[in-house]
């Protein structure tokens, strides 16, 4: 019989991490699930399982909690989104690269077992099909976040096909969920539109209304990662980073759904810095390959998504 995972989540305390641990804690059981973060994460997290503090950019933390609590497998979720890494591009890729060769030299000496690490369809840009982008289409990035991503998504498929490192990853389009706020990235009105509508019946959008961009609700995005880290490794046909879909929508069709539960909601559209990188994205992804490869299938279009928001943010 084959042992139980050791799995750490670095980066637990973000958007994605929060969700990820509860759901992993769920299937591989609490005690076998060490959620890490710079960041003390939410009660939710700290109260229910074993949390490290860790700075990913200290290697030698990173190297000594996997040694020390024999991890098989680390999702790697610590990073700095698109509009915070326009910022602080030093930063952002140091960060987002130095993490990535940690752990991906960690797996190159039989440290770990499986690597999870998420890219984005930021690795689009300009040149890119607007509408249903295929998996192989010209990436042209125009953002540091974009640029870090498309890099590591070639490192990864180095480390595999060089170092035979069983590194999966995904594309995730911008990502809505209730449990925890997003930080630093350009889909983040996709979640504040939520809370505000409920708290004050009015959003002030960052984005011009038709803005469309590929979205998907969290609950998608986490099945979708245990499916591609549980399925065959054969089945792994890509190992730079799979396009994922879920929804395409814009600032204003998201509106108009809200509306339906908040008929006096209202909306201004004051478009910022941040519209110009939401311009240099694609609108809608083909992730065909995810389908055939691996079985993928979202579950939450707009409708079903803006009436599970708001129930559970009340
Ligand atoms: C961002 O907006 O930066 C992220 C992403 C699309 O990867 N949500």
């Amino acid at each position: 019989m084959k042992k139980k995972d050791t799995i750490l989540v670095i980066g637990a305390a973000g958007q994605i991490g929060t969700d990820l641990v509860l759901a992993l804690r769920k299937k591989h059981g609490t005690e076998n699930v060490i959620a890490a973060d710079i960041n003390i994460p939410s009660k939710q997290i700290t109260e229910n399982g074993l949390f490290v503090q860790l700075d990913v950019l200290d290697k030698t933390k990173v190297e000594n909690t996997v040694k020390t609590h024999k991890v098989t497998q680390v999702y790697l979720l610590a990073a700095l989104l698109s509009a915070t890494a326009e910022k602080k591009p030093d930063f952002a890729w140091k960060l987002n690269m130095v993490s990535l060769f940690t752990i991906l030299n960690l797996a190159k000496n039989k440290l770990i077992e499986k690597v999870f690490w998420p890219s984005s369809i930021a690795v689009f840009g300009p040149n890119a099909p607007k509408q249903n982008c295929n998996q192989y289409a010209v990436t042209d990035p125009q953002t540091v976040y974009g640029i870090s991503k498309l890099a590591g998504e070639r490192w990864c498929e180095y480390y595999n096909k060089n170092y035979n490192v069983d590194v999966r990853s995904l594309r995730y389009p911008g990502l809505i969920s209730y449990k925890s706020d997003p930080g630093g990235g350009t889909t983040d009105y996709a979640v504040h539109i939520y809370h505000e509508a409920l708290k004050n019946k009015h959003y002030d959008c960052y984005l011009s209304e038709n803005t469309a961009l590929p979205m998907m609700y969290m609950e998608d995005a986490i099945n979708a990662t245990l499916q591609i880290m549980d399925t065959d490794s054969k089945n792994i046909k890509i190992r730079s980073s799979y396009n994922l879909s879920g929804i395409s929508f814009t600032p204003k069709q998201v509106f108009e759904s809200i509306k339906l539960h908040i008929p006096n909601f209202t909306i201004n559209y004051k478009p910022d810095e941040r519209q110009k990188i939401a311009d240099s994205w694609p609108a809608s992804i083909n992730d065909s390959n995810a389908r055939e490869d691996w079985g993928w299938n979202e579950a939450f279009d707009l409708k079903k998504m803006s009436s599970e928001m708001l129930k559970r943010l009340k």
